[in-house]
């Protein structure tokens, strides 16, 4: 990747103009001027899995909608490059820069601003940590309608942007549906104001739908309604091992028809996922035996008796009918947290590990795991497998919300390394592109995935694509983001 040279350089009468606009000391964090910053400027500057790392020298900390909107008008009239950066969990590179963009980070901007208690409606600003707003919900008989492993850091202004799925989708829904309005600002410094209330608001285009899962491609998220429904009474959790993924098929099938409106989530791990969360944390397993498969049911409703009664049964059931070989249910809160473990816990034992290669897809259920086993066998003939210098691949696992057809293929490797890069890919889109699955499911499109989008988009719907951020973005040249360069009009490096 080459830097385009349209671009701006930083000077530090730039920088002067962000210090007289924020004021505040901790809101301009400067590498240009300062050398002794380089060390506050490195988390900015390199992603979650410590796999993206880019080199900015300035990061912006508005603490305002009208600070974001100058901000970026600032940008668009000097052409300086930018990327808008929530609690940086993001899983594909978008959230760090490619090269020297200014880093616009939302977590000042972390009020709670109004909560209906009788329709349920949220407004909030964007870098409200996604944990904060559910707790302040729980006081009030609320959930937030979104849950995921890294809800202590991530933002919700992060979490419309890459529009994640997380956990309890198959209860409450895509961010489309719970979204009712958003506050953004437009690349120009154009603020909009769409923070409707309604649920029902067929008045034209429904505009705000743009920004959920575009990455910050058109525009920053400022403020977002959402509607949020009301807590539960009463959650139970089951964990069960099964032989073959076929059975996980059938019992996810019983599980809609007996369990029905109290289901919340199902969510499938491999043995090999279950084996790292072990070798990371050293905890006893939920079940004495090891199975190829585990599911984690979690059901939510307004009588735990009754449901804890339903599922009880239900377990008995598909156990009877040996669909399931073995499981057990949570008896207590503390329990329900420590089955939750075996499956939120993945993603962190494996980046404890060292480094893993992550593939988030949606693929028709009956051909999910396939992936898992075709990509497992094709690292083997390349002799990739072993867990050493020579052979670095630890192993390869499937894990993810089976509710929503939503795999997670994980490789496991010592470190990165581009052996192994060139065995899973583009085989792996090739993959899904031959079964119509999606190569992008929750996590977005990033830097990672950004030369793969026509595996999954026709090059139709890539010229809409085109012709939106065209319009948003006429000067094109704002905002970069790792689609950048797959978009041509914000084509910013070669
Ligand atoms: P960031 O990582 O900071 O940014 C993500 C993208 O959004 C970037 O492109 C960034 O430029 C843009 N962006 C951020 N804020 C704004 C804004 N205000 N306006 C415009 N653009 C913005 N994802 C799921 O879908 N489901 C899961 O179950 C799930 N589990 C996870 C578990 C762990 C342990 C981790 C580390 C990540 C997980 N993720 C999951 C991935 C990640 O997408 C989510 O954590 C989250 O949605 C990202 O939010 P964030 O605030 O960290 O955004
Ligand atoms: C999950 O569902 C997250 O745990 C992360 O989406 C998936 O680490 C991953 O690949
Ligand atoms: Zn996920």
């Amino acid at each position: 990747l080459k830097r385009d040279e349209r671009f701006s350089q930083l000077t530090p009468e730039h920088v002067n103009y962000f210090r007289e606009l924020l004021g505040k000391e901790s809101a301009v964090i400067d590498g240009v001027s300062s050398d002794s910053a380089a060390d506050d400027l490195e988390p900015f500057n390199s992603d979650w899995m410590r796999k993206y790392r880019g080199h900015c020298k300035l990061a912006l900390r508005p603490g305002s909608t009208e600070e974001v909107s100058k901000i970026l008008k600032y940008c668009n009239d000097k052409k300086l490059a930018v990327v808008p950066q929530g609690g940086n969990t993001g899983l594909v590179g978008g959230s760090v820069p490619v090269f020297d963009e200014i880093v616009i980070s939302m977590g000042r901007m972390n009020q709670i601003h109004e909560f209906d208690e009788v329709s349920g409606t949220l407004v909030v600003d964007a870098g409200v940590i996604l944990e904060t707003a559910d707790h302040f919900l729980a006081e009030k008989g609320y959930i937030f309608p979104l849950d995921l492993g890294a809800k202590g850091s991530c933002q919700i202004g992060g979490n419309l942007s890459t529009n994640a799925g997380g956990l309890r989708l198959l209860r409450y829904g895509s961010l489309h549906g719970t979204v009712l309005g958003i506050e953004a600002v437009l690349p120009d410094g154009t603020i909009i104001d769409d923070l409707c209330k309604l649920r029902k608001n067929n008045t034209g285009y429904d505009i705000k739908q743009l920004f959920i899962g575009s990455e910050g491609t058109i525009g920053i998220i400022t403020k977002a309604t959402i509607q949020c429904p009301q807590r539960s009474k009463a959650q139970n959790v089951a964990y069960f091992g099964l032989e073959s993924f076929e059975k996980v098929q059938q019992a996810f099938r019983e599980a809609k028809g007996q369990l029905s409106e109290i289901l919340s989530a199902f969510e499938l791990m491999d043995e090999g996922s279950q084996t790292l969360v072990t070798d990371v944390t050293k905890n006893r397993r939920p079940l004495d035996d090891k199975y190829p498969f585990y599911c984690l049911i979690e059901t939510s409703g307004s009588n735990s008796d009754h449901d804890s009664e339903k599922l009880q049964a239900f377990l008995e059931d598909v156990m009877e009918k040996g669909i399931v070989l073995d499981g057990t249910l949570a008896q207590d809160e503390t329990q329900i947290k420590a089955l939750w473990g075996w499956r939120e816990g993945i993603t962190e034992a494996l980046s404890h590990l060292g480094s893993a290669y992550k593939y988030d897809v949606s693929i028709p259920l009956k051909q999910m795991y396939q992936l898992v086993e075709d990509t497992r066998a094709r690292v083997d003939e390349a002799g990739l497998l072993g867990d050493t210098d020579e052979h670095p691949v630890r192993a390869v696992i499937g894990y993810g919300h089976m509710g929503d057809s939503n795999l997670h293929l994980n490789v496991s490797t010592r470190r990165y390394d581009e052996r192994v890069e060139k065995v899973l890919e583009p085989f792996i889109y090739e993959w899904i592109a031959e079964r119509q699955g999606s190569i992008s499911a929750e996590h977005g499109l990033g830097i990672a995935k950004k030369k793969y989008i026509g595996y999954s988009r026709s090059a139709t719907m890539i010229g809409l694509m085109k012709q939106i951020k065209g319009l948003y973005d006429p000067v094109s040249l704002s905002l970069v983001v790792a689609w950048a360069p797959l978009l041509k009009h914000t084509k910013v490096h070669n």
